[in-house]
C-alpha cells in the first residue's frame, strides 16, 4: 500500500517502541526503531524486530464466516446483532457479554466500552487485561483514588535504586531493562531482583532475593518496619499527604518483626534482606518496577499496596527517579484502562461506585439505559457462559482458550455458550469455537492510537493494505452497534472521531478531579491526529510528565492512602499428592499465545519446543533426565513438556511458559494446569503459583518430521513443531512399540508419488528414515524415527527444507545411513537472535580466545544490539567450555 516508511508503535509489549516501517516484497514488511520516539529511540528487541516476518503470514483470516463457512459482512454482522437483540429482549442485557483485549486501539475499547455499558446496559464486558493489570488497578485506586501510574520511562535513567519484582524484565520489557543497564554505567545505579526464579533479569543484577512464591506482601511488610525502626520514614511528607500510616506500619510490625522472621517467611537470608533494607533506605532515587509476579496473585492488590506503603512511607512518588512503577504488559494495556475496558471500571477512569460518575457518563453518551453496576470478571464471565446464564459472547482479540486459568473448563464454556462471536486475524485455539468469525485488520494495517507504560500517547498507522476484507475492529463494532438500534452513537466516520470523543468524555465535568483527562485534544482536527506526536497525559494546558509528585491526590481528601496489609497463606499450598509449585510466565522471543510470533523460524530458534523447567533436585527425586517428556499434573488439568533441568530454579518449584497451543502442541498449554483462583480485590487470577505433580513419560520411541506442510498430527500422545526456513519441524514421540510408532508417524508421510519416496528401515524393525522428493529431486519432507537417544542428528535436513536445493546421491547416503555429511557445521541453537549466532559459534570464539562480552560483540556482534542475550552469552563466557551440539 505505502512504499514510504511510517512511523508507528510496535504491537507487542508495554514499553510501547516507536517502528519505522514499510511494506517489501512478498507481503512482508521493513522495519526499524523509530530514532525519535522518545520510549525507545531507535532500538527494538528480537519481538520487534522481527515484526516484518509476521505480516504475510498465510493463515491470516480473510473473509467472515458463520459456522466455519465463508459469509458475507452483512449476513455475519446482521446476525451477531441479531443474537445480542434476541437475548437481550428474552434474558435482559446481563445474559450477553464481551471479552476483549489489550491488542485493541484506544478506539476499538472506547466503541465496545460505550456499546455494552452505555447502551447494551449491561457491565459484562471485561478484558484479558483482567489476567495482566488488575491487582495494579485495584492497589493504585486504594492508594491514591485513581488508576495512576506515576513514573516516567527518564526515572530508569535517573534512579540510583531500582528494584525489580515479580518481573522478568530482560525478557519482558527488554528495551526497559536496556535504559536501566545505561543507567548502572553511567551513574551506577544498582539494581536488585526480586523473583523466585534466577531469571535473565537476575543474572545482570546486583542482588537476587530468590523469595518464595506468593510471600512478598511479608517482605514489603517488613521494608516498611524497617523504614520506620531506622527513622527513614518522611514524617512531614505522612503527615501532610496521607492517611493510615500507623495501622498499616502496626499491621506491618506485627507481620514482620524482625529481618529473621522475614527470612523465615520468604525463604530467604537474613543478611541479604538487611542488605535490600538498607539499601532502600539510604537511597532517594528508588523505582520499584512490578508486573506479573505482582500482579497475578491471589493477594496481588495487597502486594501492590505494600510496594505503595514503603514509597509513600519515604515521600517517593512521582519525583525524578522516585516512585513505584507497575509496567504494563500488552501495548494498550493503558489505553484500555482509560476507556474503562475493565467489567469494574466505567470510562475515563469513572467508576460504579460513584452515582455521580455513572449519572455524568450517562449524559455525556445520552445512554438510554447506561449501566449501573459492576460486570462478570473474566473468570466468573467463562462460569456463567459454562452454566447457559450468558446466552451470546463476543470475543475480540484475545485467545481465551489458551489463556485463562483452568483452561479446559473454558473450552467446554465455550463449547456450551448458545452463541460465540470471535474477532481475530487468524484462526486459533478460539476461534474453533465461534459460531460467528469476523476477519479484523491487523498491526500494519489498523489505524488509532495506544497508550504505553509511561502513559504516553502514540499513533499506529497502517502502510499495508487490509487483506480479503478484513475490517478494523472499531468499525465491525459500530455496525454492529447500528443494526441493534444504536446508529446515531455510533456514527464515527473514522478512528479520529472516536478519539475526539473519548477526549471530551475525560474532560466532561473534570474541573481537576480526575487526572485522566486529555481535555487539550478534544478538537483535535484530522490532520493533527494522522502528525501526533507521542506524548504523556494528562494533556491539559498544564500538562508535565509525572504525577503525584506535589503530594496532592485524586481522593476525596486529597490525601494518599497507606493500605494495611498481611501476609496471607498461598491460595493453594503444595501436599504429598501435588508437591510441586508451578510457576508459569514468558519466553524472550515468544508472544502469549504464538499466533504471530510462532510461525517465525528466527523466533522458534531459542526454544523451539514446550518444556518444564526444574531444578536438579526435584529432576533427580521424579527420575527424569534433562530432555525427558513429562506428564504434568494439577487439580486442573494436566500438560506434557520436555524437562529441561536448571540451577536457576529453586528445589519444590517449576516453571512452565505461557505460550503453547493446540496449534503448536498436543496437550503442552500452561492454561489447562493453572488455577482460577483469584485475587478478591482485583479479581485477577493466580496464575503464578499452583501445586503440580510431575511424572516421567516412559516414551517407546521418537520420531522427527521435516515437511513443507502445515499439518495438525493426531493421535500422537505427544508432538511439538517449530517454524523454520521452508517449512516446519515436528517432533514426534509415543508408548507405543516402535514399530506401532513408524507405523503412525509414517502415516504423516504425504500420499506422495512412491517413485520419490526414499527409505530405510532395520531389520528389528525399532529405527525409520524416509524422504520424499518433488518434482525436481529436492527434498519435500522427511521422517527419522529411533528409540529415545538415538535419532541421528538432523540440523543438515532442516537446512535442506529451506534451501530447496537437489538431494545429491551423498545425502540421500547420509540420510538412510543416519549420518549427516560432514560438510554441514552446525551453529546450535540461537542465542543472539539480531545477528543469527549459534551457541556453538559463541563457543568457538570462547575457545579461540573471546573471554568477554565485548570480545564477542567485535567477533560476532552478538549481543551489541537489542542485548537480550547478553546475559546467555555470559554464561557462555562464564562456562568456558561449552560441548558443541549438533
Ligand atoms: N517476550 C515477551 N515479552 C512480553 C510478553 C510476552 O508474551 N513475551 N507479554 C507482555 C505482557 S502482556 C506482560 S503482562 C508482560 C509480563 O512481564 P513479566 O511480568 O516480567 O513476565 P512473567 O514471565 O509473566 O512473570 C514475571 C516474573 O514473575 C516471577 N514470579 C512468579 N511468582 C512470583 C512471586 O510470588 N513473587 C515475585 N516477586 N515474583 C514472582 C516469575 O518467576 C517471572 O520471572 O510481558 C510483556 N512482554
Ligand atoms: N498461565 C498463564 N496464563 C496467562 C499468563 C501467564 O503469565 N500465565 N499471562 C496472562 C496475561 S498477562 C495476558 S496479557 C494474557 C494474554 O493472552 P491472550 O490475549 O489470549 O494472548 P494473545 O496471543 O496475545 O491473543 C491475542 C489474540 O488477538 C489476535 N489479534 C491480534 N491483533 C488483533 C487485532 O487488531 N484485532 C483483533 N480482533 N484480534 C487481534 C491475535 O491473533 C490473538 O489471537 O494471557 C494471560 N494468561
Ligand atoms: S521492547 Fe516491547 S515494544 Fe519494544 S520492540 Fe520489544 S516488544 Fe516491541
Ligand atoms: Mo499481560
Amino acid at each position: 500500500m505505502n512504499s514510504a516508511e511510517i512511523s508507528t508503535t510496535c504491537p507487542y509489549c508495554g514499553v510501547g517502541c516507536g517502528v519505522l516501517a514499510k511494506a517489501a516484497a512478498g507481503g512482508e514488511a521493513s522495519v526499524r526503531g523509530d530514532p525519535d520516539h522518545p520510549a525507545n529511540r531507535g532500538k527494538l528487541c528480537s519481538k520487534g524486530s522481527a515484526l516484518g516476518e509476521t505480516t504475510s503470514l498465510d493463515s491470516r483470516l480473510l473473509h467472515p464466516e458463520i459456522g466455519g463457512k465463508q459469509a458475507d459482512w452483512d449476513t455475519a454482522l446482521d446476525l451477531v446483532a441479531r443474537r445480542f437483540s434476541d437475548a437481550i429482549a428474552e434474558h435482559g442485557p446481563d445474559s450477553v457479554a464481551f471479552y476483549i483485549s489489550g491488542q485493541l486501539l484506544t478506539e476499538d475499547y472506547y466503541v465496545a466500552n460505550k456499546l455494552m455499558k452505555g447502551f447494551i446496559g449491561s457491565a459484562n464486558i471485561d478484558t484479558n487485561s483482567r489476567l495482566c493489570m488488575a491487582s495494579s488497578v485495584a492497589g493504585h485506586r486504594r492508594a491514591f483514588g485513581e488508576d495512576i501510574v506515576p513514573g516516567i520511562y527518564e526515572d530508569f535513567n535517573e534512579a540510583d535504586l531500582i528494584v525489580l519484582t515479580g518481573s522478568n524484565t530482560a525478557w519482558c520489557h527488554p528495551i526497559l531493562y536496556q535504559r536501566m543497564l545505561a543507567a548502572r554505567q553511567a551513574r551506577g545505579t544498582k539494581i536488585v531482583v526480586i523473583d523466585p526464579r534466577r531469571t535473565a533479569t537476575a543474572d545482570e543484577c546486583d542482588l537476587h532475593l530468590a523469595l518464595d512464591p506468593g510471600t512478598d506482601v511479608l517482605l514489603f511488610n517488613g521494608l516498611l518496619a524497617h523504614l520506620a525502626r531506622v527513622g527513614a520514614v518522611d514524617d512531614d511528607y505522612v503527615v501532610a499527604h496521607t492517611t493510615g500510616f500507623d495501622a498499616a506500619v502496626a499491621l506491618a510490625q506485627a507481620d514482620a518483626p524482625s529481618e529473621e522472621q522475614v527470612a523465615e517467611g520468604c525463604g530467604l537470608k537474613s543478611g541479604d534482606i538487611r542488605l535490600f533494607y538498607e539499601l532502600f533506605a539510604a537511597t532517594e532515587r528508588t523505582v520499584t518496577v512490578y508486573s506479573q509476579g505482582v500482579n497475578q496473585s491471589a493477594h496481588g492488590t495487597d502486594k501492590v499496596n505494600a510496594i505503595i506503603n514503603c514509597h509513600l512511607a519515604t515521600a517517593r512518588i512521582g519525583k525524578l527517579g522516585a516512585g513505584p512503577f507497575s509496567v504494563t504488559g500488552q501495548p494498550n494495556a493503558m489505553g484500555g484502562r482509560e476507556v474503562g475496558g475493565l467489567a469494574n471500571q466505567l470510562a475515563a477512569h469513572m467508576n460504579f461506585d460513584n452515582p455521580r460518575d455513572i449519572d455524568r457518563v450517562g449524559r455525556f453518551w445520552r445512554s438510554p439505559d447506561i449501566a449501573r453496576r459492576a460486570g462478570l470478571k473474566a473468570v466468573d464471565m467463562f462460569r456463567a457462559a459454562g452454566a447457559g446464564r450468558i446466552k451470546a459472547l463476543w470475543i475480540m482479540g484475545t485467545n481465551p482458550a489458551v489463556s485463562m486459568p483452568d483452561a479446559t473448563r473454558v473450552r467446554a464454556a465455550l463449547k456450551a455458550c448458545d452463541f460465540v462471536a470471535v474477532s481475530d486475524v487468524t484462526r486459533t485455539d478460539t476461534t474453533r469455537f465461534a459460531d460467528v468469525l469476523l476477519p479484523a485488520a491487523a498491526w500494519g494495517e489498523k489505524d488509532g492510537t495506544v497508550t504505553n507504560s509511561e502513559r504516553r500517547l502514540s499513533r499506529q498507522r497502517p502502510f499495508l493494505a487490509m487483506p480479503g476484507e478484513a475490517r478494523p475492529d472499531w468499525r465491525i463494532i459500530c455496525d454492529a452497534a447500528a443494526r441493534m438500534g444504536f446508529g446515531a452513537a455510533f456514527d464515527f466516520g473514522n478512528p479520529a472521531a472516536i478519539f475526539r470523543e473519548h477526549a471530551a468524555l475525560s474532560a466532561f465535568e473534570n474541573t481537576g478531579e480526575r487526572l485522566f483527562d486529555l481535555g487539550a485534544l478534544t478538537d483535535i482536527s484530522d490532520a493533527e491526529y494522522d502528525t501526533f506526536e507521542p506524548r504523556h497525559w494528562p494533556v491539559t494546558k498544564k500538562a508535565s510528565g509525572r504525577l503525584l509528585g506535589g503530594g496532592k491526590f485524586p481522593t476525596a481528601d486529597g490525601r494518599a492512602r497507606f493500605i494495611a496489609v498481611r501476609q496471607e497463606g498461598v491460595a493453594l499450598a503444595v501436599s504429598a499428592e501435588y508437591p510441586l509449585a508451578l510457576n508459569t510466565g514468558r519466553l524472550r522471543d515468544q508472544w502469549h499465545t504464538m499466533t504471530r510470533t510462532g510461525p517465525v523460524p528466527r523466533l522458534m530458534a531459542n526454544t523451539p519446543e514446550p518444556m518444564v523447567d526444574l531444578n536438579p533436585l526435584d529432576a533427580a527425586a521424579n527420575r527424569l533426565a534433562d530432555g525427558d517428556l513429562a506428564q504434568l499434573s494439577t487439580r486442573y488439568g494436566f500438560a506434557r513438556a520436555k524437562v529441561r533441568i536448571t540451577e536457576a530454579q529453586r528445589p519444590g518449584q517449576a516453571f512452565v511458559p505461557m505460550h503453547w497451543s493446540a496449534h503448536f502442541a498436543a496437550n503442552a498449554g500452561a492454561g489447562a494446569l493453572a488455577t482460577p483462583i483469584a485475587d478478591p480485590q482485583s479479581g485477577q487470577p493466580e496464575l503464578k503459583n499452583v501445586p503440580l505433580r510431575i511424572s516421567r513419560e516412559e516414551i517407546a520411541w521418537v520420531g522427527i518430521l521435516m515437511t513443507r506442510r502445515n499439518l495438525k498430527p493426531t493421535g500422537f500422545v505427544h508432538w511439538s513443531r517449530q517454524a523454520v526456513a521452508g517449512g516446519w519441524v515436528y517432533e514426534l514421540s509415543g508408548t507405543e512399540t516402535p514399530d506401532q510408532g513408524i507405523l503412525l508417524a509414517r502415516g504423516l508421510l504425504a500420499s506422495v508419488n512412491p517413485d520419490h519416496v526414499v527409505e530405510y528401515r532395520d531389520r528389528k524393525g525399532l529405527t525409520y528414515r524416509a524422504a520424499a522428493m518433488d518434482e525436481s529431486c529436492a527434498m519435500a519432507e522427511a521422517l527419522l524415527v529411533a528409540p529415545p537417544g538415538q535419532l541421528p542428528a538432523r540440523d543438515w535436513l532442516v537446512s535442506l527444507l529451506g534451501s530447496r536445493a537437489q538431494l545429491t546421491s551423498v545425502d540421500r547416503h547420509a540420510l538412510l545411513s543416519g549420518r549427516s555429511p560432514a560438510a554441514v557445521p552446525s551453529i546450535g541453537r540461537i542465542v543472539c537472535f539480531c545477528f543469527n549466532v549459534g551457541v556453538n559459534q559463541l563457543a568457538d570464539a570462547v575457545a579461540t580466545g573471546c573471554r568477554s562480552l565485548e570480545a564477542i560483540g567485535r567477533e560476532l556482534g552478538a549481543g551489541t544490539n537489542c542485548g537480550s542475550c547478553r546475559s546467555e552469552i555470559r554464561t557462555i563466557i562464564d562456562a568456558g567450555r561449552v560441548q558443541a551440539v549438533e
